[in-house]
């Protein structure tokens, strides 16, 4: 008896002493360029050595702070999201719990699904570790699903990271993975579960991912301006200089970092959004334990960012899980699809869709846009020619991602749409006006 009372009371004390423990999940084996290694081991919240300045930028004079290596941890479990017309979806997804402490991490990210998941975006050449713990079904006990993580369209080397759970595997509830990427290619690409591909991204598994190209830090550390920026969708400068081996700096350039195209790319205002939807019978059905088939799914929500406009343009979503199913309300749908600039700044817009049934012919009512990459390549050809063009609308599809450009130069203040020509996709079920539809006000 006594032995156990030792045992509480030091668990007890532990728990206390450890108030702010963060689970930070870096492999051991990653050298620091300053020496020693980059790694929180011990898992106490203190890094064994600090984690390197990328290429030398320090985080003055305007110059971002770019860790060499970076870590996420997200959850992968269900939740609850609001549809723009009031109707309540059951919902599976992931959330961010990197700041979460360790003994509180299942409890904090239980039923905390978000549509999309959060977004992940970093820089090409940086490592990135992430972790993902599967905190099971709270609504769905019977489901024992695992889950994954799945970088779509990702030039990933290690088929054991990719997520695809017959090449992979899948995560089971309680369990961790970290994935390990190195980020060489950058574009705009997207990320999803990839257990029961069908059934989990209908049920919103599905996140907004892109790689900034390395142009910018080049930019950014050498204080230059490419016509006029010092940001891109892509590497679209001649003679960009490669990273040097250890990360600190980049390699001296063969010759002049110019070029006709260097800087085409460059913009001032950024926003990711994707395409997706929602058979609102299907998450009804699902939470009764009772799937339809699949052959049977027809959209009913059409949504950008996981909202339906008017939601496109608001502020965050809560959902109403606490009086439609007992469970407490949060922010399902944090992010909006709303763009705004000044006149004369371009924008870039990282369009995907992962719908896993439609199309989308995604319009904008003003001026043409330029057309820059697809699928996270640029578009220009082996032989270095221009393949970009200027449209009104792209056709994307399942999977797909376009990088458009909108140059505001000389439009008139005020508010442009941006939305889907498929008219059935601009309702929120039997609400009309509504949909896959944002708007870009210029201001
Ligand atoms: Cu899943």
């Amino acid at each position: 008896m006594k032995k156990f009372l030792t045992y509480c009371v030091t668990v007890a004390l532990l728990a206390a002493a450890l108030p702010a423990m963060a689970f930070r999940q870096f492999p051991y084996d990653i050298p620091n360029p300053a020496g020693g290694w980059i790694v929180d081991w011990a898992n106490d919240g203190t890094a064994t050595g600090t984690v390197p300045n990328f290429i030398g930028l320090d985080g003055l004079a305007g110059r971002p702070l770019v860790p060499a290596a970076v870590s996420k941890r997200l959850a992968a479990g269900d939740g609850y999201s609001k549809m723009a017309d009031g109707t309540g979806l059951y919902t599976f997804g992931f959330s961010d719990g990197s700041a979460d402490p360790e003994n509180l991490f299942m409890e904090r990210r239980t039923f905390k699904a978000e549509l999309p998941a959060p977004t992940i975006s970093y820089y090409e050449g940086q490592d990135y570790y992430l972790t993902l713990t599967n905190v099971g079904m709270k609504l769905r006990p019977d489901l024992f699903d695992p889950h994954s993580v799945h970088f779509h369209g990702f030039p990933q080397a290690a088929p054991v990271f990719d997520g695809e759970p017959m090449a992979s595997f899948g995560i089971r509830m309680g369990f961790d993975l970290t994935y390990y990427y190195n980020l060489v290619e950058p574009g705009t690409y997207l990320y999803h579960c990839h257990v029961e591909a069908t059934e989990h991204m209908e049920m919103g598994m599905l996140g907004n991912l892109y790689i900034k190209p390395r142009q910018d830090l080049y930019a950014q550390k050498n204080l230059l301006m490419f016509n006029g920026f010092n940001q891109f969708a892509y590497n679209d400068c001649n003679n960009l200089p490669s990273y040097k081996a250890d990360k600190s700096d980049f390699e001296a350039p063969a010759g002049v970092v110019g070029g006709t195209m260097c800087g085409s790319t460059g913009y001032d205002v950024e926003k990711a959004i994707q395409f997706s939807d929602f058979d609102a019978e299907f998450h009804k059905l699902h939470i009764a334990a009772d799937t339809l088939p699949f052959a049977d799914m027809l959209a009913s929500h059409y949504m950008l960012n996981g909202r339906g406009y008017p939601d496109t343009v608001g502020g965050p979503v809560t959902n109403n899980a606490s009086s439609e199913v007992g469970q407490p309300d949060y922010v399902s749908q944090p992010l909006d699809s709303k763009i705004t600039a000044n006149q004369g700044q371009k924008i870039l817009l990282r369009l995907s869709n992962l719908s896993i049934q439609n199309f989308a012919t995604l319009e904008f009512n003003g001026p043409a846009f330029k057309v820059v990459g697809k699928c996270a390549k640029l578009l220009r050809g082996p032989d270095g020619k221009d393949l970009s063009y200027f449209a009104n609308s792209v056709f994307i599809g399942p999977g797909e991602t376009f990088d458009l450009i909108l140059d505001t130069t000389g439009w008139a203040q005020g508010t442009y749409y941006f939305y889907s020509r498929n008219l059935n996709q601009l309702n929120n079920d039997q609400m009309e006006r509504g949909g896959a539809m944002t708007e870009i006000i210029i201001n």
